[in-house]
């Protein structure tokens, strides 16, 4: 049963910021993070995507991101996704900001994309701080070395305790600052300041939709739509677009 204050917020709105996590990718096999998919070779993932992890063992975090890059490359983007990509043609303003590395969002046709955790395809030497797009999989030297100095490559991803891309939250905020709802969908909410757009949405007095297959929000007010995003999604947009027509 889908909330009617979801339906009726999405009608009427005319700018909409949308927050997704690792949970919007589920369906299209790729783990999370935390819960039962965040574990790899028994190793914890959460662990393993952090900067000390890499200074310790560089080859061990390159062969979780080139595992993850397979899984990944024979991926497709999901229901979720794809009504993502419905939604953003709908509204006169949308926003997606995302949480993942994984770029189904960008495969499935999403283009104003906010994506705070960098992206799996783009290595960063660690000397140069140059940047590049590798997108062979399996990588063919792992783990990769910059061919101007020969010093390692890193994943160009944000571990924890390292800054988003600069323009990044600032972009976010603004789009919330003249938006009417925001929904998050598939994420945990547990990382900042990815997760802060919810309570600051909450302050500013606007309606907060979650869809997840179980409640992970813990700012009082947000709205649960329970479910694996693949379903509710389409369900919710196709509620909302009949709504919009005039006949549901
Ligand atoms: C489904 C589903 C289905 C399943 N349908 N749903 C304020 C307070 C406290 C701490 C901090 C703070 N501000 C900053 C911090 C520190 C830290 C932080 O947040 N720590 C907390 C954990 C305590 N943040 C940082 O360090 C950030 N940097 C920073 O703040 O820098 C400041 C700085 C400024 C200037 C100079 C230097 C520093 C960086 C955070 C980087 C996060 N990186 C990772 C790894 C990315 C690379 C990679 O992918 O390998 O990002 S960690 C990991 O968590 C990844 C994710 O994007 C992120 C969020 O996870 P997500 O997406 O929520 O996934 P899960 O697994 O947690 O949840 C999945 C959900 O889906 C679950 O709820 C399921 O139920 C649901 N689900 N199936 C719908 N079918």
């Amino acid at each position: 049963m889908l909330p009617p204050q979801a339906i009726d917020a999405l009608a009427r709105a005319r700018a909409v910021v949308v927050l997704t996590g690792a949970g919007i990718s589920a369906e299209s096999g790729i783990p999370t993070f935390r819960g039962a998919g965040g574990l790899w070779r028994n190793h914890d993932a959460m662990k393993l995507a952090t900067p000390e992890a890499f200074a310790a063992d560089p080859q061990l975090v390159w062969e979780f991101y080139e595992y993850r890059r397979q899984v990944v490359a024979k991926a497709e983007p999901n229901a979720g996704h794809r009504t993502l990509v419905e939604m953003e043609a709908a509204y006169p303003e949308f926003t997606l900001v995302t949480q993942n590395v994984d770029g189904l969002h960008q495969r499935a046709g999403s283009r104003n994309l906010i994506a705070l955790h960098g992206d799996l395809w783009t290595l960063r030497c660690t000397e140069e701080g140059t940047e590049r797009v590798e997108t062979r999989v399996p990588m063919p030297e792992l783990p990769p070395r910059c061919a101007r100095c020969g010093a390692l490559e890193r994943p160009g991803v944000v571990w924890f305790g390292e800054a988003l891309p600069p323009e990044a939250m600032p972009r976010a905020y603004a789009a919330l600052g003249d938006a009417q709802l925001l929904l998050v969908v598939g994420t945990s909410c547990r990382v900042y300041p990815a997760a802060s757009l919810v309570p600051v949405a909450l302050r500013a007095g606007m309606p907060v939709f979650e869809v997840n297959v179980e409640p992970a929000a813990d700012f009082p007010g947000v709205i649960a739509l329970e479910g694996p995003s693949g379903e509710v999604l389409p369900e919710l947009w196709s509620r909302v677009v009949s709504r919009r027509a005039g006949s549901g």
